[in-house]
């Protein structure tokens, strides 16, 4: 039985795992309590092999970090997705065969543009150039990982469409399929996830239409088979396994902005100066390292995109 929860958006909370009590409960979980007890032994997962077809000729990027990458077996299995799931562990046990890939899935672009489409997955990315861009990613949580995403800018895409002079914002979607997403039975959040950024903000060089990971093709819990990442904003504005993108005039409302306008923003720039009402955003955990380091302004991607917020108040526009 559901216990009914005061708001929908209580669950981050409570359900939110620190990492560290996530990683004593696997390392529980593989029968190593008693080293794990003592914390200040590194603690090392079984290897575990990356799955999923690899990618030839990537092009490497001048937006790539030299940071240390977050290992494959945490980028793959502590995940935010809750169409699978509002803990960390059951996206990665539940999502591990999604989608089918012997089906096809077809990506709609529409709204304010005069070259709407309907676009296959498979024939889609042939038609692209695929770039390893390695990026850091910063959770809204408190918590942030450097991962080795592949994918090709959103904009290639976009432009394809021919936008029109009404289209002020881009409007992404979810897939909705209660019988593939068993986070959906419950009303977590209002079905589907949908995420939404400015024109300007689209068009980034900086933001990617990501389709795999560590040279393999996207994991189901990392959001397979595409999905987007925007690496100067909170993790929660790159929206996983997307089936629509729509260009619309008024700013689109998120599903996080509909759970709770007060917590969660449109903007969500990573911004160390504005606090979540419920805990501070001046330092983050990067997943694998013990101690906490400061978070950046843009996620440190300041030089890049400072710009298309010149003369905007980001405490009001958080
Ligand atoms: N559709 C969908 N997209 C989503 C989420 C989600 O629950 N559903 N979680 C977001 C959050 S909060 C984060 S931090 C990132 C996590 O991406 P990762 O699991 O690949 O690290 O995905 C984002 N995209
Ligand atoms: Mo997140």
């Amino acid at each position: 039985m559901w216990i009914r929860k005061k708001h929908p958006w209580d669950i981050p909370e409570s359900e939110v795992t620190d990492y560290q009590v996530y990683l004593n409960r696997r390392q529980f979980i593989n029968g190593a309590a008693g080293l794990a007890a003592a914390s200040t032994i590194p603690l090392s997962f079984a290897a575990k092999a990356p799955s999923g077809e690899a990618y030839a000729d990537l092009q490497p990027s001048d937006f790539s970090t030299e940071e240390k990458l977050t290992t494959y077996e945490s980028i793959t299995s502590y995940n935010n997705f809750y169409e699978f799931g509002t803990d960390k562990e059951s996206p990665s046990a539940l999502a591990a065969d999604f989608p089918d890939r012997s089906k096809p899935w077809m990506i709609t672009v529409d709204g304010e543009c005069d070259k709407p489409g309907q676009y296959d997955y498979n024939e889609l990315i042939k038609t692209q150039t695929l770039e390893e861009r390695i990026y850091r990613l910063r959770c809204v949580e408190g918590w942030s990982m450097v991962i080795p995403w592949v994918g090709f800018p959103l904009a290639e895409v976009l432009k394809q469409a021919q936008p029109n002079s009404k289209a002020k914002f881009v409007e992404f979607t979810t897939l909705y399929d209660p019988e593939q997403m068993p986070g959906q039975r419950r009303r977590v959040l209002d079905w589907p996830y949908r995420e939404g950024l400015r024109m300007d903000e689209a068009m980034h060089p900086l933001t990617l239409l990501a389709v795999g990971l560590y040279g393999r093709e996207m994991p189901g819990q990392n959001g397979a088979p595409i999905r987007l990442v925007v690496p100067w904003k909170y993790g929660f504005k790159s929206i996983k396994s997307i089936v629509r993108i729509r260009f619309v005039e008024e700013m689109p409302l998120t599903a996080w902005v509909q759970a709770n306008a007060g917590e969660y923003g449109f903007y969500s720039n990573v911004n160390p100066d504005v606090n979540h009402p419920r805990w501070s955003q001046r330092r983050e955990r990067r997943i694998g390292e013990f101690l906490k380091r400061e978070t950046l302004m843009f996620n440190g991607y300041g030089d890049e995109v400072a710009e298309l917020y010149s003369g905007m108040d980001l405490k009001r526009y958080f």
